[in-house]
């Protein structure tokens, strides 16, 4: 039996699963993770490279929508949740069964520890709804990845919920432009910053590229 506030969180998307919205005013991409400790990798911050929340929330323009009735300005929206697969298996199986209902375009699901299983059962759960998987840390790769035949389920490298993020949003540009064009900006982007780089340190060399860069 789950405990109230874990059985609260399951009758809450069963609730909203019921609701039949618009798909404009609920989540695009729902972001899943095993602890609230997977966090930083999942988000970015505290000492960790910039991940899912950095890509889509400063790079792509999408909001977090933390009402699932009072969706955010932005057309492009994600909703973050902790859902363990071993503590709360119940809150799991409602989060994958209740995906698409919710508007759910596609799930990031992310877990740590050599039995991340949080990905692969949401994909098994939500299927044909699209999961990419995230192994928090390099010993959950091999769990995360390990899917049988006729049992998808995308996946990055460790810890690159960043691209796991863009990843999703180029599953969600195959229905809008907009989102396209922005994926395209952000990629020229990447390509100007090293153009940059690589003129500074032909031209300033490496001592004057160093003093410019790393004494910053
Ligand atoms: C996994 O166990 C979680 O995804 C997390 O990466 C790991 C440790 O969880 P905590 O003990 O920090 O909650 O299920």
């Amino acid at each position: 039996m789950p405990a109230d506030n874990v059985q609260s969180l399951i009758d809450q998307l069963h609730d909203e699963a019921e609701m039949d919205r618009p798909n404009d005013l609920t989540p695009d991409v729902g972001i899943i993770m095993g602890s609230d400790s997977d966090l930083p990798t999942m988000a970015g911050g505290q000492g960790k490279r910039p991940g899912a929340y950095v890509a889509l929330a400063d790079e792509l323009g999408f909001e977090e929508q933390t009402d699932y009735t009072d969706a955010p300005e932005s057309r492009f929206t994600f909703e973050t949740f902790v859902c363990s697969a071993h503590r709360t298996p119940d809150l799991m199986y409602a989060y994958a069964e209740t995906a698409a209902d919710r508007g759910i375009d596609v799930i990031i699901a992310g877990a740590g520890g050599k039995s991340a299983d949080l990905p692969n059962m949401t994909a098994s759960i939500a299927y044909p709804l699209p999961v990419i998987g995230v192994p928090v840390q390099e010993k959950s790769v091999d769990s995360v990845i390990g899917m049988p035949q006729g049992a998808p389920l995308t996946a990055v490298d460790a810890g690159k919920s960043f691209n796991a993020a863009l990843s999703a949003a180029q599953i969600l540009a195959r229905q809008y432009d907009d989102l396209r064009d922005r994926l395209v900006t952000y990629h020229e982007g990447l390509q100007t910053d090293v153009g940059e780089a690589s003129r500074d340190l032909h031209e300033l060399g490496t001592p004057g590229f160093k003093r410019k860069y790393w004494d910053e």
